[in-house]
């Protein structure tokens, strides 16, 4: 048995968002999501975030029940449309109220808050005239960042500008399976860079709000392996981790686009103004790191941009996602040797499986609880090597919408009953809770 002991002041949380889990859909304008799971077919069964678990009434037990978990820090993101129902113009101070009486408990808890502004919840307002496709967003971004950091600015001192832009930009642009679900490889580039563009732009805008604050933005990281050391595989490896990392790693920290995948692009690349990357490359005090599994990949003349990806023996999630926790261990040490970035908080890491709620309401989650610990131990592997890894956020604190797979993905540590909205610790809940409370995590 070995127990691998974390910094003394390591940052352990959970994290959230507000469409997955706020519900109180009353008291917001719609956002595209709103729209996305109106359109037939696209959201699993028609699951919508009307309700979601009603975190937006519920939020003060939901408090305790991450104080009495252990946790001292908790990462959740603020819904554009419940601070400007129309994106822009005037601020719904109910909305504003709202995360002001978060921060409020949160602290009172003991409870450390890191703000994300923007986790997809684009007001449906500001998609009418062209969303992220439309430079002028980027500035509407700007506003909205500013109005929150003004409010909350005084007590929250970690934001996260962006959640997982890639997604943003390919996902809902490209793939069109998120919002607002296009299909366009020339949009989707645009996006991309209107998202970075959006944070550069509210990096120092943040900063004079919020005076002291560190400021950050979450990427969505996947460590791309060759299939095998053939010129050709290794080609592609390039090509996955130019296309899934770098293209938006590179603007950040170096304030240039990736040239292999801009050359690739070719006509599809993004308009960029000139000051545009300078601006999106202004310092930043730490990066968040989403990691979920890897890319393993070949070369296939026939696949999308002559890669293919592969489908490894091996233990997958209920999302066929590969658990794949040296990923962690190889993505954290990789960004820091290329990029340097001053920080690194694992913002996002964990797990969908069918959990099993049992009549006297316990969940045995097995498999979650062996994901974390492992995920954990390659974390720690990398702080070993001289990463600045400063914290850990368990996705998610509790069952919530899970996108075009509605409620049927339970991310959670926290079972959540979706009909009586009941919350129940897994048992992976109690092992996070005995990480936290020791700093360390035992390997058997
Ligand atoms: O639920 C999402 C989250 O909103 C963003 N990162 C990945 C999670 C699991 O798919």
């Amino acid at each position: 048995m070995s127990r691998l002991r974390f910094p003394a002041d390591f940052a352990w949380g959970s994290a959230t968002a507000s469409f997955q889990i706020e519900g109180g859909v009353e008291e917001r304008g719609q956002c595209i999501w709103d729209d996305f799971c109106r359109w037939p077919g696209k959201v699993f069964e028609g699951d919508n975030g009307d309700v979601a678990v009603d975190h937006y009434h519920l939020y003060r037990a939901d408090v305790t029940l991450m104080a009495r978990l252990g946790f001292r820090a908790y990462r959740f993101s603020v819904s554009w449309p419940r601070i400007l129902k129309e994106g822009i113009g005037e601020v719904n101070d109910v909305g504003l109220d709202y995360y002001s009486r978060l921060v409020d408990e949160l602290l009172e808890a003991g409870i450390e808050p890191y703000a994300t502004l923007y986790h997809w919840d684009l007001p449906t307002a500001l998609q009418r005239v062209g969303g992220w496709a439309s430079r002028d967003t980027a500035s509407r971004f700007v506003e909205y960042a500013r109005i929150v950091a003004d409010r909350l600015g005084d007590r929250v001192h970690h934001w996260i500008t962006h959640n997982e832009p890639w997604v943003v930009a390919m996902v809902g642009n490209l793939y069109g399976t998120h919002a607002p679900g296009w299909e366009d490889p020339g949009l989707a580039l645009q996006v991309g860079h209107h998202l970075l563009l959006s944070h550069g732009l509210a990096v120092p805008v943040i900063r004079q709000a919020s005076p002291g604050s560190q400021v950050g933005i979450t990427l969505n990281l996947y460590p791309t392996y060759p299939a095998t050391t053939s010129a050709e595989d290794l080609d592609a490896a390039r090509i996955q981790d130019g296309f899934s990392n770098r293209w938006f790693l590179d603007p950040v920290f170096k304030g240039h686009y990736p040239e292999d995948i801009w050359a690739l692009a070719g006509a599809q690349v993004p308009r960029v103004e000139q000051a545009d990357l300078s601006i999106i490359s202004r310092p930043i005090d730490f990066l968040g790191i989403n990691y979920y599994s890897r890319h393993l990949v070949a070369s296939d003349p026939s696949g999308p941009m002559g890669v293919q990806t592969l489908h490894p023996e091996g233990e997958y999630t209920q999302m066929d996602w590969e658990v794949y926790p040296q990923g962690l261990t190889d993505i954290l040490t990789r960004v820091y040797a290329d990029y340097s970035p001053r920080a690194i908080y694992v913002t996002e890491n964990g797990c969908a499986y069918e959990d099993v709620l049992t009549s006297d309401g316990q969940v045995h989650d097995a498999k979650r609880t062996a994901y974390l610990r492992a995920h954990f131990a390659a974390a720690h592997k990398a702080i070993a090597q001289g990463v600045p890894l400063r914290g850990y956020f368990v996705w998610s604190l509790m069952d919530n919408f899970e996108w075009a797979y509605g409620y049927s993905r339970r991310f959670g540590i926290v079972y959540v009953d979706f009909q009586s909205l009941r919350r129940y610790p897994k048992d992976s809940a109690l092992f996070c809770q005995s990480v936290a409370q020791e700093n360390a995590v035992v390997l058997n």
